[in-house]
């Protein structure tokens, strides 16, 4: 009787009890984590993650924008690594699989290749990207951008949070400036596993999403500046109100992403008013602007239309407007061998599975400029995230680890 040899597998009740254990790092009362980046917090996951790498006998290598690299020695230490990695920083009200799943998913295809002593031509490595999130220090997937040489290192250093403390400042603090130069080392293979962050494989009843492509992203800051002034003795006529003249333009960027659907998406997720008091015109509005779209052209008209529409506000309120860009990646498709191993890997396992464009940028758009890349999505409850409600079933984490681990074995040799 022929036995039919079953695939290697993941386990994916060793991975929970590690995203639990994780999750208690900046764990909020509702049930998510805020674990913002270069906090005492990302510290604490850092070591922790790096601990149990070292307890499967990575070794461990740490890059000057405090990227984490933990290998694992292949047959041929000439092959470059097949890397897989995700983020551990999260949004200040982050749920707790947004990166961190594909972290301790690239950490439990170790785990099991070592439980099943398996060797591989080539290393593989788990890496830890320093703040994809680019909440509280932009630009946004920092340490994967300096990697792959989209911004330089001082750029980065040089960022600053609200409070005026700088990416060096902290990262040096918690003492994760390691001194490998970024991107010294090449990759052969990236593979990322994510949540979906949206609705598409739970409305569909699918298990992994096949990922050809993310959409491309620019972030601004921009700032109106008025005049404060008493609410009630001003005449409507004469006042220079920053914030009636910003809304105008919070509305223009939800207009613009409806204006180029299905893949448009306009946001304004960040917003200060000053003096912000109820009886005072507001003198100055500064405030985020996030859109994003499929292809370049389009990324490229919503951007004109957005700076056009505001030159003709300046022109007509007559307030000084101020746009900065703060972040861009162009649109990015994944590298067609890595989309067809991560659709492999699946095939193999039996999961169902579709195509699905990530909206949500990630590391593996930088590492795309590397390396062959490519993404695998699970689904996450009702498709939210960025939202400490973020939710996700164990067996769907498990399905995304196990096509990890095959895609990863398929380049690995
Ligand atoms: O904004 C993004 O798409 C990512 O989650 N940082
Ligand atoms: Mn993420
Ligand atoms: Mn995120
Ligand atoms: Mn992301």
């Amino acid at each position: 009787m022929t036995t039919v040899q079953q695939p290697l597998l993941t386990n994916g009740k060793r991975l929970w009890q590690s995203l639990e254990e994780l999750n208690k790092i900046g764990a909020t009362a509702k049930g998510g984590v805020k674990r913002l980046t270069l906090t005492d917090l990302d510290r604490q996951a850092r070591d922790l993650v790096i601990g149990w790498g070292k307890a499967e006998g990575l070794s461990i290598r740490i890059d000057k924008i405090g990227n984490i690299f933990m290998r694992r020695a292949g047959g041929d230490p000439s092959r470059a690594p097949i890397m897989a990695g995700s983020h551990i920083d999260t949004q200040p009200s982050g749920g707790r699989f947004d990166g961190n799943f594909g972290v301790l998913a690239a950490l439990e295809v170790v785990r099991t290749l070592n439980q099943h002593q398996v060797q591989t031509a080539a290393p593989i490595e788990v890496a830890i990207w320093t703040n994809e999130e680019g909440s509280r220090f932009v630009p946004v997937m920092m340490g994967s951008g300096v990697f792959c040489g989209a911004f330089s290192l001082e750029h980065a250093y040089a960022a600053k949070d609200v409070d005026g403390k700088s990416v060096l400042e902290e990262l040096t603090r918690i003492g994760y400036v390691g001194d490998e130069t970024p991107g010294e080392h090449p990759i052969g293979a990236y593979f990322e596993a994510h949540i979906e962050q949206g609705p598409v494989l739970e409305d569909e009843g699918k298990i992994i999403g096949v990922v050809p492509a993310v959409l491309g992203l620019s972030w601004y800051d921009c700032t109106v500046t008025g005049l404060e002034a008493h609410a009630g003795s001003t005449p409507m006529p004469l006042r220079r109100d920053a914030l009636q003249v910003a809304t105008t333009i919070m509305q223009e960027v939800v207009a613009i992403a409806n204006r180029y659907q299905p893949y448009g998406r306009g946001t304004v997720g960040f917003v200060q008013n000053s003096p912000n008091s109820r009886n005072v015109i507001p003198g100055e509005v500064k405030f985020s602007i996030d859109i994003r779209n499929v292809n370049k052209a389009l990324l490229d008209t919503m951007q004109g239309e957005l700076t056009a529409f505001i030159e003709k506000t300046a022109q007509h309120s007559g307030l000084a407007i101020k746009l900065e860009q703060v972040s861009h990646f162009p649109p990015c498709p994944f590298h067609e061998d890595c989309v067809a191993a991560v659709r492999r890997a699946t095939e193999k396992l039996g999961y169902p599975h579709m195509d699905v464009v990530s909206g949500a940028g990630h590391d593996a758009v930088y590492a795309a400029r590397v390396a062959p890349a490519g993404m695998i999505f699970v689904p996450c409850k009702d498709g939210i995230s960025h939202n400490e409600i973020e939710d996700a079933k164990p067996e769907h984490l498990e399905a995304g680890c196990n096509v990890l681990l095959h895609a990863m074995l398929e380049r690995a040799g």
